[in-house]
């Protein structure tokens, strides 16, 4: 469908060692502008290993976790202009969606938040994980501003909502705004019945 090839086995983590007893699926479907840090947030929730630079997304990637008793697809599908039509067909078979803000960003923040708007239109239900992320970077919004800037005052209470100050650095891994801490979310999130 015009998406680049399938990146399987060149994610963040290709080796999911899973047990050979069935666990249950649940899919992370893991969207947000070009450049907000997608795969870099993938790449540390899999590895925990340090990367020094992150090829842009053509298409999407695909990363396997297992964990819980539950068996995590991670799909991250490419957020440049082009692919972004593509968002919503990938909605309906979700468990979670993680919307990756750049708050740094601030010239495309209403981009960010006129399509993250329209994809909760499609689904109210949907729990929804909003990342503020590269919270390293010293002139980034907090989260309170980018709770203001992103209205997410507007969402129905019809769903899970969270956001989370991250950066998706190997130097912050060990800090308050760790993206480890979105791992132990997404269990809590996707272990509910
Ligand atoms: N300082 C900092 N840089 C980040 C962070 N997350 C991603 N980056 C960088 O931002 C650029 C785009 O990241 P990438 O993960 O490819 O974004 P994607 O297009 O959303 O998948 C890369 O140079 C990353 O190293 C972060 O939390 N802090
Ligand atoms: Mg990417």
């Amino acid at each position: 469908m015009g998406l680049g090839a399938p990146e399987y086995g060149a994610g963040p983590c290709p080796a999911p060692h899973c047990p050979v007893l069935q666990l249950d699926w649940r899919q992370v479907l893991v969207l947000g502008l070009d450049g907000a840090g997608k795969s870099s947030v993938l790449h540390y929730i899999c590895s925990k290993t340090a990367k020094d630079t992150m090829a842009p997304t053509q298409g999407f990637r695909s990363a396997r976790l297992c964990m819980e008793g539950l068996e995590v697809e991670l799909l991250e599908v490419g957020g440049n202009q082009n692919l972004r039509s593509y968002w919503p067909h990938y909605l309906s078979q979700a468990h979670v969606l993680v919307f990756v803000v750049d708050s740094v960003d601030r010239s495309r923040l209403v981009t960010a938040r006129e399509e993250l708007h329209a994809l909760l239109a499609e689904e109210p239900r949907l729990p929804l994980v909003v990342l503020a992320n590269k919270q390293d970077k010293s002139d980034a919004l907090s989260t309170e501003e980018l709770h203001d800037e992103l209205a997410l005052h507007t969402l129905s209470g019809q769903r899970d909502f969270f956001l989370l100050p991250t950066s998706a650095t190997w130097a912050s891994l060990s800090t308050a705004t760790s993206v480890l801490h979105v791992k132990s979310l997404l269990v809590t999130l996707l272990s509910q019945p």
